[in-house]
């Protein structure tokens, strides 16, 4: 049988009888955690060595992370996507947060990342990334509904009261690129760019009429007085003259022009949807962090994830972020969505985003979704030893927010690249177990969704995602039992991988997680000898026998075909 090149990882060596391979970077911090007790409980900060010079640079410059500037609920924490796409519209999910939040505490999770909570262009019914007010919680009778398809805005405080009240962390979602729905219009000189290359002007100037008004009517000034005008932004796609859209406007007044630091797709993607947001107009950024400070203490955030940065000038938000932690007080945690599989762009991205304690944030692992999606589409012919190649959790796990699903992947979405159904536990068994990474459970895998939507090929379909409850919820308890401690890695078969947990002074049980997207089968794996004479038992219950651990700290566990088992001690 071929064999891929593999590492062999120090710790490892002395095993007898077969190849360990494993991961460079979790080996590593498996061998750091050993040999330093007082760091089991925190996250590895420890940086991978790399081969590939340009990313052995940035993780140079990227360095090791203080773990004491990690917010709480991020240590062995579990955040929830709490919504997807299709999400019911009928005003009660913030309702729904309260009444659930003491029971997500329950089950292990730690924080919840909440749907953007502000006025849309689609009132009751949008989303929320079409953004109208950000200062209409559901408060102002605007875009046809006072509520936005959450709620309202007395019903969305009292929801992160009571997740506050139950130890949840909130982190709300930050939609700051562009705005949509405007209450008038303005006359710009713009010109046409080419929408594959917006660096390449394709026009003379000419006069358009842009939906870039924003003032907000029914608000009254509450809470704040600006006003949004064609100079805050940079560009739209439609005019209202002759009603041509879908088409780049860029406006064409001295000074404007798109934002640099953006993602380099179609020449210059400052450009989304929408009235793009000049992030270059010094007004627009001492409004924003108006905004921010405001909501953070308004709806007293904890935490944000944020929309699309990769189309927002790079920067703006280390001086975001340092104004409002250094306002509030408040180690404020941030995710940003940078969507892109190559781990090269996100690391560079990092690295302009954490020169300083105050402006640190963290990247959704997109990669490491696609890897998931490669593999359940894989027919159990994927290398499952290389399912952390090319991701974030491989190379800066500190800043890696790791997820399966979110509602941009599933089905019928933007970006649509589900994870087939029955790699789901398998998926999740590696995030949340884990040690690299802040793992996060997405609200349609949990709960399941039944919806309809027009597909790409502009057919209707009905999509049913099943619930993984049973599973995640075992998952999760497993994970805050034990996961902790030096990891062992077992990245070393096309099919069959797993890693350990040894456990640590406060949860000394240890942990074997193994799985297999072909075959079943069973792996030699080393949990320490602290567990010597121990017998360890299915978590999930797939197996009913124990395995024992020997003397020199290993056992032998099994897992069943295209499955997962976690073989967890007393
Ligand atoms: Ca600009
Ligand atoms: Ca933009
Ligand atoms: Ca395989």
């Amino acid at each position: 049988m071929i064999r891929r090149p593999f590492l062999m990882a120090k710790c490892q060596s002395n095993l007898r009888g077969t190849l360990y391979v494993a991961a460079l970077l979790t080996a590593l911090a498996g061998c750091q955690a050993e040999d330093d007790d007082n760091r089991q409980d925190v996250p590895s900060t420890q940086v991978a060595t790399e081969t590939d010079p340009e990313i052995a640079e940035v993780l140079e410059t990227l360095g090791e992370v203080d773990t004491q500037q990690l917010p709480d609920e991020t240590l062995n924490g579990v955040m929830m996507q709490y919504f997807h796409w299709y999400s019911s519209g009928d005003g009660q999910h913030w309702n729904q947060v309260a009444e659930n939040a003491q029971d997500l505490a329950d089950k292990g999770i730690t924080a919840l990342w909440l749907p953007p909570a502000y006025k849309g262009s689609g009132g009751g019914y949008d989303v929320g990334y079409a953004v109208y007010d950000l200062y209409d919680l559901g408060e102002f009778n605007a875009k046809g509904s006072v509520r936005t398809k959450y709620g309202t805005k007395d019903q969305y405080l009292n929801a992160i009261n009571k997740a506050h009240d139950a130890g949840i962390s909130i982190y709300a979602d930050i939609v700051l690129n562009h705005m949509i729905g405007a209450d008038g219009t303005a006359n710009v000189p713009a010109r046409v760019v080419d929408k594959y290359n917006r660096n390449r002007i394709v026009s003379d100037v000419f006069e358009v009429e842009a939906y870039t008004e924003f003032t907000f009517p029914s608000r009254k000034g509450k809470y704040s007085d600006f006003t949004w005008k064609w100079y805050h932004f940079d560009g739209v796609d439609y005019n209202n003259k002759n009603g041509q859209g879908d088409t780049v406007y860029l406006f064409a007044t001295e000074g404007k022009a798109w934002d640099q630091g953006v993602s380099s797709e179609n020449g210059n993607y400052d450009y989304l949807m929408g009235a793009d947001v000049d992030f270059d107009h010094p007004e627009v950024v001492d409004q924003l962090k108006k905004w921010g400070n405001w909501y953070t203490e308004f709806a007293n955030l904890d935490g944000f994830r944020i929309d699309a940065v990769k189309h927002i000038k790079s920067g703006f938000y280390n001086e975001w972020l340092y104004d409002l932690r250094a306002k509030s007080g408040k180690n404020l945690f941030a995710v940003a969505e940078y969507w892109d599989y190559d781990v090269k762009k996100l690391l560079r991205y990092l690295d302009d985003h954490n020169n300083n304690d105050n402006n640190n944030m963290s990247l959704f692992d997109a990669p490491l979704h696609k890897n998931f999606h490669d593999a359940s589409r894989g027919g159990g012919f994927y290398d499952m030893g290389s399912i952390l190649n090319n991701t974030l959790t491989k190379y800066y796990p500190i800043r890696a927010v790791t997820l399966v699903e979110n509602h941009d992947t599933q089905p019928l979405q933007m970006l649509e690249s589900p994870v087939e159904d029955w790699f789901k536990p398998l998926a999740y068994g590696i995030i949340l177990l884990q040690e690299a990474g802040y793992p996060n459970v997405f609200h349609a895998d949990y709960y399941g969704a039944t919806y309809r939507d027009k597909g790409r090929d502009g057919n209707e379909y009905t999509i049913n995602l099943k619930s993984h409850k049973d599973v995640i919820d075992q998952l999760l308890a497993a994970r805050r039992d034990y996961a902790y401690g030096a990891q062992h890695s077992y990245y070393d078969h096309w099919d069959i991988i797993g890693f350990t947990r040894e456990g640590n002074a406060s949860h000394p049980g240890g942990l074997a997680m193994i799985l297999s997207d072909g075959p079943g089968g069973e792996k030699r794996m080393y949990v320490g000898p602290q567990h010597a004479g121990k017998c360890f038992k299915d978590a999930l219950k797939k197996f009913d026998h124990c395995v024992t651990i020997d003397s020199s700290g290993h056992g032998v566990f099994q897992t069943r075909g295209g499955d997962i088992s976690v073989w967890v001690g007393e």
